[in-house]
């Protein structure tokens, strides 16, 4: 929760400097809307389904190429869903608790490759248990260069899981052969209707307790390149792993400012996925008074975000939203919440993704003291001109107020006095892209203001 007045100095001049500021000019974001990415909501995580309860996914491995932001490519394996282009990284596979689900891979590369699915029991391969294959380096049943295999298993428990290659996975997850499994909950979400606008939401364990806005629902899948590593498996040679060094890390496979681009944009045709969270202020209040008529309250939005984390990289990642802690309700498909113990949920400022971990945490904002320019002024002075980083999203620091102290030379982006803040990894190194500053683990989250707004709808 921001609390300003209890802020030092300092920590006030960088706050207002945030809220002015902190940003680079995605010029990307701003191209007009295509048609690709108009078939996709502009945020939150897209889920690629199949009728429950057996569904069937296709996925074929194949090489492609992804931009990077300090303008490099770097040449890539993952999976696409079924015939559709390359795509990194792979679909997000949306199942049901208790789903037998299956997963056809077919494999266009000219090696032996495989997938695990961590937290997953009893993984069949064309219907017998799945062996580990030494011969070719694999922890499980391998499906030769050309081949086609079936995975199989039943989604037992909700949560967040991956896949992932299993045969040489020091190189081949770090090529790209990986993607999010997302289990759904058998206890069913809802539409809440109290405060007059419809508020759907959803649960991410079976429990009422990890209750989330169905519309702020996002995944964020962290991933490393070493482009020393792909350049190698392009053209065929040997790579020494004691030579590994990440050069590039990675949200949902794009680098910032790509991660704030809209889910399917045109300008970014094999990264189809975002990294922005937008959100609006938490407010349980069902009715208002207007003019001392208890009316229902059109800024009712009484449920958190929920940010799904996975780490396919071989890097601690300390993943770092400002603007408010965030509360985590789950690991590795585990909710924190114990029939003996009770509930182990907590409070984190910092979400340190381990490789191979997932993280679900619940996210939100609260306007905590009212600020007014009239009523609740914030007690702080505009810093000097020359101590604020003006950026792209330049904009009030009132919360829904567009009009701001005009400045010679600046446009601002801001639409309908949105508030931004960013979310990197606190790991430095990470929010760089091979020695250029900040073309890495970065996002944003964005916080329109309540309803009614005259923000864009999405
Ligand atoms: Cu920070």
């Amino acid at each position: 929760m921001l609390k300003v007045a209890t802020l030092k100095w300092f920590e006030r001049a960088l706050w207002l400097a945030a809220v002015f500021a902190f940003a680079l000019a995605p010029a990307a974001a701003l191209a007009p809307v295509r048609a690709q990415e108009a078939a996709l909501p502009p945020s939150g995580m897209v889920c690629t389904t199949s009728p429950g309860p057996n569904p069937v996914f296709t996925l074929t491995a194949r090489t492609g190429y992804i931009s990077l932001a300090d303008g490099n490519t770097a040449f890539m394996w993952s999976f696409s869903n079924g015939d559709e282009p390359f795509q990194y990284p792979g679909p997000v596979l949306c199942v049901n608790e208790g789903d037998n689900v299956s997963v056809v891979v077919r494999n266009t590369l000219t090696v032996p490759i495989s997938l695990v699915f961590p937290g997953q029991a009893g993984v069949l391969a064309d219907g017998a248990p799945v062996q580990p294959d030494l011969a070719n380096n694999s922890l499980t049943t391998s499906i030769p260069a050309g081949g086609v295999l079936t995975y199989s298993f039943t989604a037992s428990r909700p949560g967040t899981f991956g896949y992932q290659s299993g045969t040489n996975p020091a190189i081949q997850v770090n090529m790209g052969l990986f993607g999010a499994l997302v289990v759904r909950p058998a206890l069913a979400g809802g539409v809440d209707t109290a405060g007059g606008t419809p508020i759907p939401f959803g649960y991410a364990y079976g429990l009422t307790s990890t209750v989330f806005n169905a519309d702020t629902e996002y995944l964020l899948m962290l991933s490393e390149i070493d482009p020393y590593l792909h350049t190698a498996v392009e053209r065929g040679q040997p790579f020494d792993l004691a030579q590994y060094k990440p050069r590039y890390n990675l949200i949902n496979g794009r680098a910032f400012p790509d991660t704030l681009a809209p889910n399917g944009a045109s300008w970014l045709p094999a990264q189809p996925y975002g990294a922005l969270t937008h959100i609006r202020p938490l407010d349980p209040r069902t009715t208002i008074l207007v003019s001392g008529v208890p009316t229902a309250n059109p800024a009712y939005y009484p449920y958190p975000a929920l940010q799904r984390y996975l780490n396919f990289g071989y890097e601690d990642v300390p993943f770092h939203p400002h603007g408010n802690s965030g509360i985590v309700i789950g690991r590795d498909g585990y909710v924190l919440n114990d029939a003996a113990q009770g509930d182990l949920s907590f409070e984190k400022f910092t979400v340190p993704v381990a490789p191979g971990q997932s993280w679900d945490v619940t996210f939100d904002w609260r306007d905590a003291e009212s600020f007014d320019p009239v009523v609740n002024p914030i007690p702080v002075e505009v810093p000097n001109e020359a101590s604020v980083q003006i950026g792209a999203w330049f904009g009030s620091p009132y919360l829904g107020q567009v009009d701001t102290p005009a400045i010679v030379g600046i446009t601002s982006f801001n639409q309908c006095g949105e508030y931004y803040h960013i979310a990197h990894s606190h790991n430095l190194t990470q929010i760089n892209g091979w020695n250029s500053l900040m073309v890495g683990l970065i996002t944003f989250t964005r916080v329109d203001p309540p309803l009614p707004n005259n923000c864009p709808v999405n």
